[in-house]
């Protein structure tokens, strides 16, 4: 081979070196207009904006990939190099998840965020104790309860048929003697129109995401918690990449989690006047039923720290810091 080909060979090939594509999926549980998944697409898009197209990330919104509870093991073992979970599903697997699901510990956004950063130093270790690494966070809106009929107190929810997503809201419903039913967002709609459950805790974007006026006519503003979705990545697949393509992906991810928090905020108030203007009554909790779920709040901290230890306790302790 003359030398000028050789040449231009070696330069060819360090071309194609240099436009190596890595492709990543992102699994992801709710419906691709919901604004976390919103959230997500533009952070794959800012990453392939950033990397010049060196890292691509497909997101595969409404549990089309895995299901909401398998995508956190999902990302750890690699089948998805990244995935976005709810803590509070993991509550039983290690208590600290779960603290940001738990009734007015942490009930307004600006309370939420103090609970993110006590919880975050110990989320980060757990997560590379088991591989992966944790990208961005973002909280629902705060909590209301959905229901066919009027409620005035939680005597009012005996018997009814209610659905979970989480540990702790299916203890919720123990406790004010409900029939805890767990679905996730993906299969919602579906339970509500068969009657496999009548009644729901969640926030104005999955009542207006699942269309939850269809069949349900009364949400009770409780503003009980604010659960976080986080976006998760497998260590193995983040190591592999190059220096640069990893910050383009940390940077895009800072940015998602104020976008996204900011996006919570816009989308709570906007969800319950979309609520009202499908028909639905959007209403403040009376003085009964707020004082019964204080209780049941109270009831589910002491459990939760009997159940995480001196763990939670430090954390209690970090995030009642004024
Ligand atoms: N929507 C999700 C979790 C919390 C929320 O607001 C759901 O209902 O599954």
């Amino acid at each position: 081979m003359k030398i000028s080909r050789m040449v231009t060979a070696a330069l060819m090939c360090a071309a194609a070196g240099a436009f190596a594509q890595t492709k990543w999926d992102l699994a992801s549980a709710y419906p691709a207009t919901n604004f976390h998944s919103e959230n997500l697409v533009q952070f794959a898009n800012d990453v392939d904006k950033a990397t010049g197209g060196k890292l691509k990330i497909t997101v595969h919104s409404n549990a089309s990939l895995f299901k909401a509870p398998e995508i956190k093991r999902a990302v750890q073992g690699g089948q998805a190099q990244a995935g976005e979970i709810i803590f509070a599903n993991f509550q039983n697997e290690w208590q600290i998840y779960g603290a940001d699901g738990l009734p007015f510990l942490a009930d307004s956004y600006d309370e939420s965020v103090k609970l993110y950063k006590a919880q975050k130093p110990l989320i980060e270790k757990k997560l590379a104790e088991q591989g992966m690494g944790l990208l961005y966070a973002v909280a629902w809106p705060p909590q209301g309860i959905y229901t066919k009929k009027p409620i005035n107190s939680a005597a009012d929810l005996k018997g009814i048929k209610w659905r979970a997503y989480s540990p702790a809201t299916s203890r919720i419903a123990e406790l004010v003697g409900a029939q805890p039913v767990t679905v996730q967002a993906a299969e919602l709609s579906q339970a509500l129109a068969t009657g496999v459950v009548d009644s729901t805790m969640t926030s104005g974007a999955t009542g207006v995401d699942s269309k939850l006026y269809e069949s349900l006519k009364y949400y009770y503003d409780t503003q009980a918690w604010l659960p976080k979705n986080a976006v998760l990545v497998n260590k193995k697949a983040f190591d592999a990449l190059d220096k640069p393509t990893q910050d383009a992906v940390l940077k895009a991810a800072a940015e998602a989690e104020v976008r996204g928090l900011a996006a919570s905020k816009k989308v709570n108030v906007d969800t319950l006047e979309k609520l009202k203007g499908f028909g639905m009554q959007v209403l403040p909790p009376s003085a009964q039923l707020k004082a019964d779920l204080k209780k049941v709040g109270d009831t589910m901290l002491k459990e939760w720290l009997e159940k995480a230890g001196p763990e939670g306790k430090t954390l209690i302790d970090v995030f009642s810091k004024p």
